[in-house]
């Protein structure tokens, strides 16, 4: 597992795929590996990531050695019936084409066992809340850069409001514009500053 962590961190896509089969030969489960091994290593990034010890480059080429060894794990994860710790519909508001934050945001949550459904850039509300139904999704995140595009984020909570999940869903927000106080007036439930501590907060969520 050691060596797995390391070899993720070090962004070694080749090596976590070769250590990942060699972890499952010898007789470790497909979770336990995804848990303590690939998942523990990317959320060590993602802390350094959140103090400024690490950068963009640094957490997009762990977050391929993580999907190099996923790629591994998936079909036996999907023959032990292992479930995901949650489901997240995510996107760039409407207007918006700003998704390098959102992509940031898309790879802590997986880091952290969560499914992510990635409606990509300018969604508007209505997708939002269509994919959520569909999906039966427990959060919906949404990201803005823009000053003039962050008022959609309001229509994404009242499109949640009329379609009567509201309640059952959990609404995040985030991006460089937003605050804690507009997250507050626009009836959203939590903002974080950056993608590290949304995936914290989510994975948190989660567990109640
Ligand atoms: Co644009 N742009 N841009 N841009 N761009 C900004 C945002 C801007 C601040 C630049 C400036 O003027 N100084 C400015 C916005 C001003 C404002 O609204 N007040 C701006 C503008 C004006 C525009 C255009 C309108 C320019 C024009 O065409 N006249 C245009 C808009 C296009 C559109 O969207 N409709 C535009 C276009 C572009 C590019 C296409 C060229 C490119 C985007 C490429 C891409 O994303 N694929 C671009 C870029 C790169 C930027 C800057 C330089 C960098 C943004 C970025 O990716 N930062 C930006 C200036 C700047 O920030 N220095 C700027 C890195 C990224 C990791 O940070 O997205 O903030 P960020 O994500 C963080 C957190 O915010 C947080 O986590 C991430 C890290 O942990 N986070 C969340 C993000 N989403 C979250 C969701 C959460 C929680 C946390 O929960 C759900």
């Amino acid at each position: 597992m050691e060596q797995i962590q390391a070899a993720l961190q070090q962004g070694k896509v080749k090596l976590v795929k070769e250590l990942v089969q060699q972890a499952l030969d010898s007789g470790k489960t497909a979770a336990d590996i995804m848990d303590n091994g690939l998942l523990a290593a990317m959320n060590v990034v993602g802390e350094k990531f959140k103090l400024g010890q690490a950068f963009i480059p640094e957490v997009l080429i762990a977050a391929r050695a993580l999907n190099g060894g996923m790629e591994v794990l998936k079909p036996v994860l999907v023959a032990d019936d292992v479930k995901p710790k949650g489901k997240a519909v995510l996107g760039t508001v409407k207007g918006d084409l700003h998704d390098i934050g959102k992509n940031i945001v898309k790879i802590m949550f997986e880091s952290k066992g969560i499914e992510v459904i990635d409606l990509g850039v300018d969604v508007p509300p209505e997708k939002f809340i269509a994919e959520a139904i569909d999906k039966n999704a427990d959060i919906i995140a949404c990201s803005a850069l823009l000053t003039t595009t962050m008022s959609v984020m309001k229509d994404v909570v009242d499109c949640a409001v009329k379609a009567g999940i509201r309640e059952k869903v959990c609404i995040m927000v985030g991006g460089a514009p937003i605050t804690e106080k507009f997250c507050e007036s626009v009836g959203a439930d939590v903002y974080t500053a950056d993608a590290a501590t949304a995936s914290d907060w989510a994975a948190k969520y989660l567990q109640q």
